[in-house]
């Protein structure tokens, strides 16, 4: 036996009960030097705009810390659960990983979903973006929720009504058609523990530390205020990407 499936066995007695799902799951994984997966498997993609773009709605200070401090830890730890686990992947696989999320360990749960929110994050928004959807995702949404308003009531109910930390999401479902959802801590609905799963669109990062320093407990107003830097061209063709071929 390799000392890989020694490795995978050693895990899968550590954790129990999802240490079993995992041994019946195709070996995603082979080894490489830790080094490399810790320095450059999970680099964040630059920031699409500076830190003070987002302003007035977004404060500069929020969007550095939050990627420079809060999601460069998720690519960090998520680079170390890999490389305690075994697992190779990168930036184009973790959806695979996510996909079997049950699998595996609550820090690669929490990184994983971590690194991938945050990356989609940063390019849902942009400084003055059109407003309001249009083509067909704008067609689907009137379609789904009745129009672009009653959409964004629905989203931003979602968002608030999020206990503690976690996201709210527009998504394409697994069976088809647009759903909003929202998930808990770092999950998302590509994740097989998601209540809703699909494909995220659109996502809005509910925790504190997305909006604490300008909006203290005012989440609402946050959420308000978000709609005005949400990038729609990049949704839009998310969702022509999402769709059945
Ligand atoms: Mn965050």
């Amino acid at each position: 036996m390799s000392s890989l499936h020694q490795n995978r066995r050693q895990f899968l007695s550590k954790t129990g009960k999802a240490g079993i799902a995992l041994a019946t799951m195709p070996l995603i994984s082979k080894l490489v030097p830790e080094q490399y997966l810790i320095d450059s498997a999970f680099k964040q993609q630059p920031l699409p705009y500076s830190y003070a773009s987002l302003e007035p709605y977004i404060d500069a200070m929020t969007m550095e810390i939050h990627y420079s401090k809060h999601a460069a830890t998720y690519a960090k730890n998520l680079a170390e659960a890999c490389a305690a686990e075994k697992v190779n992947i990168n930036n184009s696989s973790l959806t695979d990983v996510l996909k079997s999320i049950s699998t595996y360990s609550t820090k690669m749960r929490n990184n994983a979903g971590g690194h991938y929110n945050h990356e989609l994050f940063w390019q849902v928004m942009k400084p003055s973006p059109s407003t309001a959807p249009s083509g067909k995702l704008a067609e689907a949404i009137q379609k789904t929720f009745g129009s672009y308003a009653d959409f964004q009531k629905a989203f931003g109910e979602a968002a608030k009504t999020r206990f503690g930390s976690g996201w709210a999401w527009l998504l394409v479902k697994k069976e088809g058609g647009l759903a909003i959802s929202s998930t808990p801590n770092q999950d998302n609905p590509l994740m097989d523990v998601a209540e809703i799963q699909g494909t995220p669109l659109l996502g809005l990062d509910v925790w504190e530390h997305a909006y604490y320093l300008k909006y203290q407990n005012k989440r609402p107003d946050y959420i308000n205020a978000w709609w005005n830097i949400v990038h729609w061209e990049f949704v839009e063709n998310r969702y022509s990407a999402a769709l059945p071929k």
